[in-house]
């Protein structure tokens, strides 16, 4: 259950602030005249509440409004390189910011949701009582901003006007975090109170970074109020920590979807990106993937690409699967990017002349980042995230310290990105998805791509992701299950939005032909795996290029493909023209290798789910009939066909 405005607010209880009278007062004390002008455009009381709150809490030396005019970001621009949070570059409009050492990913264990007495939360996430957080933040968040400048602003999660979307606002006194909204969200001041009007509600992030040194991490909070949809983050500065239009106000969206939006919409840690298909038929797909398996890179592999982390999604009223990205740009790993894999980013990090802001990564004596993986000469020296760097540089431990750390990224406009749709994502209609894959990193089991059955099925397959740990997360390791790719931002019950899935992707308000595919994704087989030599992968990326041609044609019935207990699979003669056109050899023994079954290992993976599962509440009776189901049609293969099934055996 989701409880809106239940119980205090933490801002209004430390900021003391609670009508429009008192707000304005404050805001006339605290605000120089330009300021004060441009946030006398705002109209919404409740809005204005939340911000005086802010200020009267954080206790800032000024307030800047970021109107998201030119100017405005200029200023933020110039902020950022007086405060030393960003350092420019050789490359014109290039700027790096490093994060303290201790802080380079999400930091999992010091983010909690703020919940009241009783409520149910996923076995997942962790949570604080509200008396407790209000005890944390009245500690450290009273002053916080002593000495510095707030900066307000107000963003749209998704293109103005898009059933989908909602604004937020984001307040904080990092000029980087600032930076980064607005290259990463849409600005919508001017449009802020009629958003706020049709949505219905608004999202608010409070952000400091403090001193930001590295004893102070370990006090370093990310906290989000479910009932109050506000996050509070202290002491750190990485944006997957601290810019919470991201990932802290996706949190709230699932939230608000599972309970207010049931057989409407979902929010979904998903791409988005168009293929163009025979006669230059555009079909789009929206793909969930774990940060750190790929999701980036195949977002952009499509021809028509819109977005590469979060998707909102809703059944339009022609019966159509639509779906807006609430980001417009880009954080991005860069750890293995190259020309060979992604030559369209590369363009943007290498070539023309992009606002990009690094992170992380190595700079070397002529201002030009480096990173792992980015197949170029690279120097023996440098500036990283640890300081000083040479080759062969040791930690503490005795660890190599690498050129760039494993989660260093870049951020841009992902209109800079050559085949991005710029026009389309701006639609407030969205997307139109035939297409919804989920994937992982699983080294032995799935093939390479399989389409479910059923809805239910699908269900399945994303309640069903396992991935290897990344560097997303501080501190994770070993092989973890990964429903929906999602799990991390769900803050109620698991089984309350695997519930929710259930219910949109049956949904009668479908059309026939709105409803979407749902398929299952690896790209992680190794040869060691699947009966090959070494250790090797067995894909590389620009396959990835003929899984989602297929599903392509799969989707718009111009292939069929092979029934098997966990799905549909693609036939080798299907496969082999879109290698072709990759230029790529494609031998039935590697076809067979990839999409042989390999019983023993499914039948473990599913009883690692339904065991996992079955610990959970309340999950929802037809998951484990789909498990049962497909576990005792694999063990009648077995059967037949010994533990390792060649897929033509079933045709
Ligand atoms: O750390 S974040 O989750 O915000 C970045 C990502 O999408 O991987
Ligand atoms: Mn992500």
């Amino acid at each position: 259950m989701l409880e809106l405005k239940k119980n205090v607010d933490i801002l209004t209880v430390i900021g003391t602030i609670d009508s429009i009278a008192d707000a304005t007062a404050l805001f006339e004390k605290n605000l120089d005249a330009a300021n004060l002008k441009k946030l006398s455009r705002i109209k919404n009381t409740e809005a204005l509440i939340k911000v005086a709150n802010a200020i009267a809490m954080c206790q800032p030396d000024a307030v800047f409004i970021d109107s998201g005019s030119a100017d405005d970001i200029q200023w933020i621009r110039e902020h950022s390189l007086e405060k030393g949070e960003e350092k420019k570059l050789a490359k014109a409009g290039h700027t790096i910011h490093f994060d303290l050492p201790q802080d380079q990913a999400r930091l999992v264990n010091q983010t909690y949701y703020i919940i009241n007495e009783g409520e149910e939360m996923s076995s997942l996430a962790k949570s604080v009582l509200r008396a407790d957080a209000l005890e944390y933040i009245k500690k450290y968040m009273i002053g916080i901003m002593k000495g510095k400048t707030m900066m307000v602003g107000f963003f749209s999660r998704g293109p103005v006007g898009a059933p989908a979307t909602i604004p937020a606002i984001e307040i904080s006194s990092s000029a980087y975090v600032f930076h980064s909204a607005e290259i990463l969200y849409r600005n919508c001041f001017e449009q802020f109170d009629a958003e706020v009007k049709r949505a219905g509600l608004f999202f608010t992030n409070v952000h400091s970074e403090g001193e930001n040194t590295p004893e102070n991490v370990p006090n370093a909070r990310i906290f989000m109020d479910r009932s109050w949809m506000t996050t509070f983050a202290t002491f750190c500065t990485y944006a997957g920590n601290t810019l919470l239009l991201k990932k802290g106000n996706h949190r709230f969206s699932v939230d608000y979807c599972t309970y207010y939006k049931v057989e409407q919409q979902l929010s979904e840690h998903m791409f988005i990106t168009g293929m163009t298909g025979p006669n230059g038929r555009k079909t789009f797909f929206a793909g969930a993937a774990p940060s750190g398996c790929g999701k980036t890179t195949t977002a952009m592999v499509g021809s028509d690409f819109i977005g590469d982390d979060l998707a909102q999604l809703w059944i339009a009223e022609d019966g159509t699967l639509r779906a807006i990205n609430p980001e417009k740009g880009i954080f991005g790993i860069v750890e293995d990017v190259n020309l060979e894999g992604d030559p369209f980013l590369m363009e943007c990090l290498r070539g023309h002349g992009t606002e990009v802001i690094w992170s992380n990564v190595l700079i070397d004596e002529n201002g030009i980042p480096h990173w792992v993986g980015h197949n170029e000469e690279a120097p023996n020296q440098g500036t990283n995230f640890q300081g000083e760097w040479y080759l062969g540089k040791r930690d503490a431990n005795g660890e190599l310290v690498p050129m760039s750390h494993k989660n260093s990224r870049c951020t841009l406009v992902a209109s800079a990105i050559e085949n991005h749709s710029t026009p389309l994502s701006e639609e407030p209609n969205g997307v139109p998805l035939k297409v919804i894959t989920y994937s992982g990193r699983d080294g032995d089991t799935m093939p390479p791509v399989w389409v479910a059955k059923t809805a239910d099925e699908g269900v399945a397959i994303g309640a069903s992701i396992v991935s290897k740990a990344t560097a997303t997360e501080v501190g994770a390791s070993g092989v973890r299950r990964q429903p929906w790719a999602n799990a991390p931002f769900i803050p109620g019950a698991l089984a309350d939005y695997m519930e929710a899935q259930f219910t949109f992707f049956n949904s009668k308000k479908f059309s026939a032909a709105g409803k979407p595919i749902i398929a299952g994704l690896n790209y992680f087989l190794t040869h060691e795996n699947r009966g090959g030599s070494g250790k090797g992968l067995l894909g590389e990326k620009k396959d990835v290029k003929a899984w989602l041609g297929w599903l392509e044609l799969y989707a718009n019935g111009d292939v069929d493909a092979i029934q098997s207990p966990i799905g549909m699979i693609p036939k080798y003669e299907d496969l082999k023209p879109l290698f072709d056109s990759i230029q790529k050899e494609y031998p039935r023994s590697l076809y067979d290798m990839q999409f042989s079954l390999y019983v023993d290992n499914i039948v473990k993976r599913i009883d690692l789910q339904a065991e996992a599962y079955e610990k959970e509440g309340n999950i929802p009776a037809r998951l484990f009939e789909i498990y049962r189901k497909q576990k005792s049609a694999l063990l009648a293969l077995k059967e037949q066909f010994g533990p390792v099934v060649a897929i033509g055996k079933l045709l």
